[in-house]
């Protein structure tokens, strides 16, 4: 008898509130923030964060990394942009240099991998190895090394427990970038980047 008002209850709530099931279908479906899909072709990006290009010694002009924004959205989206590192660190000092961008404070606590989408330039050369970095507010670089690259747009996806020097998820300061004269091969060269997230796999 009880058990049965309990399902009868159910049932009334489930018949006056619909939304109950529906609210629960898009929490599931919302599991991922994305941080940058540079669709507007300008800064921020789409948590309100800054992003540029770094380089190890400005005054070296044999060195550099330029940002730009390019029409080849990696989602296929026809009005969106993927940004494009074109980097240098091609010189006879030690060379490094990369892009930067600021994650705001973001809590980064109900997920658990980092993704975005990358591929290099076939036209004018691409490393097929590149470090990129996450830091929490410590300031501390995490660093993570990705393999693969080819001309071809690829979701990279790197679990949380692979940046092994965050440690608080709670509020984190950036994603970086780095090309250097060890990784790089070649030392010169361009490749894209889109659609940077925060997932929960
Ligand atoms: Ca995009
Ligand atoms: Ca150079």
């Amino acid at each position: 008898m009880r058990m049965n008002s309990m399902i009868l209850a159910l049932s009334v709530s489930l018949f006056l509130f619909p939304s109950l099931l529906v609210a629960q279908e898009e929490e599931a479906a919302a599991e991922e923030l994305v941080i940058a899909d540079f669709d507007t072709g300008d800064k921020p990006n789409n948590i309100g964060g800054d992003f540029g290009s770094w380089d190890k010694d400005p005054n070296d002009e044999t060195q550099f990394c330029q940002t730009t924004f390019e029409t080849q959205d990696a989602l296929g989206n026809e009005g969106g942009y993927a940004l494009r590192l074109d980097y240098d660190v091609d010189s006879p000092n030690p060379a490094y240099n990369g892009f930067w961008m600021k994650l705001n404070g973001e809590d980064a606590t109900p997920y658990n991998a980092l993704s975005f989408y990358v591929k290099g330039d076939a036209e004018k050369g691409f490393t097929k190895r590149v470090k990129i970095e996450l830091k929490d507010m410590s300031n501390t670089a995490s660093p993570y090394i990705v393999t693969g690259l080819t001309d071809q747009w690829q979701k990279i996806t790197v679990p949380f427990e692979k940046f092994r020097r965050v440690s608080d998820w709670s509020a984190m300061n950036e994603f970086v970038v780095v090309f250097d004269d060890i990784n790089s091969s070649p030392k010169t060269g361009a490749i894209y980047i889109d659609q940077v997230a925060l997932t929960k796999e």
